[in-house]
C-alpha cells in the first residue's frame, strides 16, 4: 500500500477520484495540461524540505550546495530554450511574477497599458479590482471589433496616456501577438515593454509562435500552460534588468523558492528541447484549428472566425444558451471547458456569452486532426440537445471511448 493511502485515506481517495475524473474525460481548459511522470516526480520530491532564501550561491541559509545547482541547471536550461539573457525562475507563479515586475520597474502611482480582462486580457495586466490597478495607475485596451488586435488603436491610447510600462500577452486570445509592433510603440513613448506569454510559452520555445524575447524588456510566463510543466513562473529579462527584477522577487516579495517546483521545472525544460516537443507543439496548433474547422462547420461562432494557437473562444449566442450552460453540459458529456467573456460581451463576467476551449491536454494525450472531428461533432451534438439526456449520454460513451484511447497515468495509483 502507498504510504499516502496508508497514512492518509481520506485524501488518498481524493486523489484517486481526482485521477479517474482526469483519466476519464478530456480537459479543453486551454491554460491546463498533463505533466509528463518525470515531471510529476520531480515535483513529489524532497526539493519541498529545503529553504533556500536568495539565488545559487548567495543564499541565507546553510545546506544549499545541492539545490544551488538544480536551480542553476533549471536557469541555463531555460536561458537555452528561450535564447535570453536573464532567468528568474524562483516566482511562485504567474500572478506574483508579474507583480514582481510592478515592483521591479514601477514605483507605486506610475501608468501601465495593458489588455483589457473582458477582451482576453490578465487581471494583473491592470484589471481593475487588482494590485496593478489599485496601487498603480492602470489604462486598458480593448481589441477591435473583429476581436484581433487593433495595433493604431493601441498606439493612439499609448501616445494619449503615456504609461511606462505596457503589457502584451492574453489569456483568451486566439491569433498570433506581433510583438514587434508592441516594441515599436513602446519605443514610441520610451514605455518599458514586457511580454506575459504564459500561454503560448510552450508554442514560443517551440518555434511555432514567435518570440517576444527580441522585443521585450521582461518577458514573464508560467510553466504550466502549453510548456507542460509543474504549477510555477519564471521571469526572462534583458541583463540591464536582471538586478532589479532579482532584488524584486527576493527580497521584495517572496520568501524561500520552491525548490522541488524548481527541480520539475528543469525536467520540463529537458523536455522542452526535445525534437519531439516541437512536434508536440505544432499539433496543438493544427488540432486547433481542426476543431475549428469542425466547430464553424456546425455554425458556431468563433471569435476572430478561427485560431493561430492553442485556443478558441466560442460566441454561443446563435445557440441560444450562455456560457455558463455551455460550460455545464459539456462537463456532462466529460468535456471539461470554462465559460468566457467574448469581445463587446453584453453579459457579465459572471454570467459570459462564451466558452474558451483549447487543444494542449488533448495532444499530450496524442489526439489528432481526426480525433478533433470526433469532438467537435460532440460538442456540437451536446450543445444542439443540450435539455436532451439521452443524447448527452451518448456523448458521454463517444468521450470515455476516446480516453480509453489515449489513455493518461496507467501505472498512477493513490489509493492502493
Ligand atoms: N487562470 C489562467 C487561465 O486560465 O488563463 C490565467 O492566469
Amino acid at each position: 500500500m502507498s504510504y499516502l493511502a496508508s497514512t492518509d485515506p481520506e485524501v488518498a481517495n481524493l486523489l484517486q477520484q481526482e485521477l479517474e475524473r482526469q483519466q476519464s474525460g478530456l480537459e479543453l481548459i486551454p491554460s491546463e495540461n498533463i505533466v509528463s511522470e518525470a515531471v510529476l516526480e520531480a515535483l513529489g520530491s524532497i526539493g519541498t524540505n529545503k529553504y533556500s532564501e536568495g539565488y545559487p550561491c548567495k543564499r541565507y541559509y546553510g545546506g544549499n550546495a545541492i539545490i544551488d545547482k538544480i536551480e542553476s541547471l533549471a536557469i541555463t536550461r531555460a536561458k537555452q530554450l528561450f535564447g535570453c539573457d536573464h532567468v528568474n525562475i524562483q516566482p511562485y507563479s504567474g500572478s506574483p511574477a508579474n507583480q514582481a515586475v510592478y515592483f521591479a520597474l514601477l514605483n507605486p502611482g506610475e501608468k501601465v497599458l495593458g489588455m483589457s480582462l473582458p477582451f482576453g486580457g490578465h487581471l494583473t495586466h491592470g484589471w481593475k479590482v487588482n494590485f496593478s490597478a489599485k496601487y498603480y495607475v492602470s489604462v486598458q485596451y480593448p481589441t477591435g471589433k473583429d476581436g484581433y488586435l487593433d495595433y493604431d488603436d493601441i498606439a493612439r491610447i499609448a501616445k494619449e496616456e503615456q504609461p511606462k510600462m505596457i503589457i502584451c500577452g492574453a489569456t483568451a486570445y486566439p491569433r498570433v501577438i506581433d510583438f514587434q509592433k508592441f516594441r515599436e510603440i513602446a519605443d514610441s513613448i520610451g514605455a518599458y515593454l514586457v511580454a506575459d506569454i504564459a500561454h503560448i510559452a510552450g508554442l514560443v520555445a517551440s518555434g511555432v509562435h514567435p518570440s517576444p524575447i527580441p522585443f521585450a524588456d521582461v518577458v514573464t510566463t508560467t510553466l504550466h500552460k502549453t510548456l507542460r510543466g509543474p504549477r510555477g513562473a519564471m521571469i526572462m529579462c534583458k541583463a540591464e534588468l536582471a538586478e532589479k527584477i532579482d532584488k524584486a522577487v527576493f527580497p521584495g516579495l517572496q520568501g524561500g523558492p520552491h525548490n522541488h517546483v524548481t527541480a520539475a521545472a528543469a525536467t520540463t525544460f529537458l523536455e522542452a528541447m526535445q525534437p519531439s516537443f516541437k512536434e508536440y507543439a505544432a499539433q496543438i496548433v493544427k488540432n486547433a484549428q481542426s476543431l475549428a474547422l469542425e466547430l464553424l462547420a456546425h455554425d458556431f461562432t468563433l471569435v476572430t472566425g478561427g485560431t493561430d494557437n492553442h485556443l478558441l473562444l466560442i460566441d454561443l449566442t446563435n445557440k441560444g444558451i450562455p456560457g455558463k450552460v455551455g460550460e455545464a453540459v459539456l462537463d456532462e458529456v466529460g468535456l471539461t471547458v470554462n465559460k468566457n467573456m467574448v469581445p463587446f460581451d453584453p453579459r457579465s463576467a459572471f454570467d459570459p456569452s462564451g466558452i474558451r476551449l483549447g487543444t494542449p491536454s488533448m495532444t499530450t494525450r496524442g489526439l489528432k486532426e481526426e480525433e478533433m472531428k470526433i469532438v467537435g461533432q460532440v460538442i456540437a451534438r451536446a450543445i444542439a440537445h443540450h435539455d436532451n439526456d439521452e443524447v448527452k449520454k451518448e456523448c458521454r460513451q463517444h468521450i470515455l471511448d476516446l480516453c480509453k484511447r489515449f489513455p493518461i497515468y496507467t501505472t498512477l495509483s493513490y489509493n492502493k
